[in-house]
């Protein structure tokens, strides 16, 4: 149910603004609202990017739907810009619904699974959701699970040594903590007297691919593991926007103020199994925080069954105007496939035909 939290307006008169509760957390009525509309036009965006990959329009799908309330909570809450004043995101390829939070046009993932020449993030050349994005700090993601996590600590090191309150935000799966590359970002950030200002978020969905974590995991919790290094952390239900959002609010301040590293794992859903290479089927037996959400803010009376479905008809219809023009866009060309490989470098100059580099 909302309260009613007392607040004082500009006249000092007292107003009613209805806020939305998870145990002793609440969030505003309006910033619920913005990001169950977030979540919708991620999850209609995937949706639309499966049935893609089953009908020859794209070839291989993966991505986030399960992940939305906890992603669109991370995306919100991002510093956004370029270099190391704002935050740097070394992203995982199921963190669609963090993109569309920080603003992503949908047409630009749709131009990913559809490899065109026009996708921003790969030119055509990286599967879906492998985004890229130089203005806003996001590196691109790989698809070799957790590299990431030792990319991390070299951001965050620029970051200690220039100043300010930029940090650095790191996420995976749970089955890529068992890479070393994890231990080395537990390592790097924790050092004594060189701590790093890296968020480092697990979004534990319980496989990695066909195998189950409670057969791989000897630790109660994966956050368990910071422990051992000094490093903070807290266990949240990525299914829960109020709690996800109070979640990642915590980890930002502690990383941005102290200078120093904090864990969250978020218990997430896989709601359409690990790729299009499973068959990208909906899965029944996992909550699903969209409906999750929309029972709350039904409850509290912010939707009814009329703004639900204009909700989900506006993103659906934005969704296929993006497929439409998308499927008329130019597709990469053979000339095109040395472009990007490495930045422009003095090499160029010496040897300007030689795109592999040095002699
Ligand atoms: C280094 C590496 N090893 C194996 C793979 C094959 N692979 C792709 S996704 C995946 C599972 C990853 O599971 P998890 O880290 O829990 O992330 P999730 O897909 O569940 O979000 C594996 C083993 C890979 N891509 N990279
Ligand atoms: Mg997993």
């Amino acid at each position: 149910m909302p309260d009613k939290t007392p607040t004082f307006g500009s006249e000092g008169v007292a107003l009613l603004v209805p806020e939305v509760r998870s145990g002793r957390e609440t969030l505003p009525a309006e910033l619920c609202l913005d990001i169950y509309r977030l979540m919708v036009r991620s999850r209609a965006m995937e949706e639309r990017m499966i049935k893609m990959s089953k009908s020859g329009q794209g070839y291989f799908w993966i991505g986030g739907p399960g992940e939305e309330a906890f992603n669109t909570c991370l995306g919100l809450q991002v510093k956004k810009g370029q270099g190391p004043a704002y935050d740097y995101l070394h992203l995982h390829y199921r963190n669609s619904a963090t993109l569309v939070a920080m603003g992503m046009p949908l047409i630009d993932a749709i131009r990913q699974m559809a490899m065109t020449a026009t996708d921003p993030h790969s030119m055509g050349r990286n599967f879906p959701g492998h985004f890229a994005c130089r203005e806003w700090n996001v590196l691109p993601i790989s698809s070799v699970v957790e590299v990431q996590f030792v990319m991390a600590p070299g951001t965050a090191l620029v970051q200690k040594r220039q100043g300010g309150d930029g940090i650095t935000i790191v996420t995976g799966g749970d089955a890529g903590t068992a890479e070393g590359d994890f231990a080395s970002c537990l390592i790097w950030s924790s050092r004594p007297g060189n701590e790093l200002p890296v968020l480092m978020i697990v979004t534990n969905n319980g496989w990695g691919i066909s195998t189950p974590a409670s057969t791989q995991h000897g630790e109660k919790h994966i956050i368990d593991r910071g422990k051992a290094f000094g490093i903070c952390g807290e266990v949240v239900d990525g299914n829960d926007v109020v709690a996800s959002w109070h979640a990642i609010r915590r980890g930002m301040d502690y990383c941005r103020r102290e200078r120093r590293p904090y864990m969250i794992e978020a218990k997430v859903s896989r709601l359409y199994g690990h790729s299009s290479s499973s068959g990208a089927q909906r899965v029944r037996n996992e909550v699903d925080p969209l409906d999750v959400f929309e029972n709350k803010l039904t409850g509290a009376g912010l939707l009814d069954t009329i703004t639900i479905e204009h909700t989900r008809e506006e993103a659906l219809a934005e969704v296929e105007a993006a497929v439409e023009q998308v499927l008329n866009e130019p597709m990469p060309q053979p000339s095109d496939v040395e472009k990007h490989t490495y930045a422009p470098s003095p090499v160029d100059v010496v040897y300007p035909e030689d795109y592999t580099g040095l002699p």
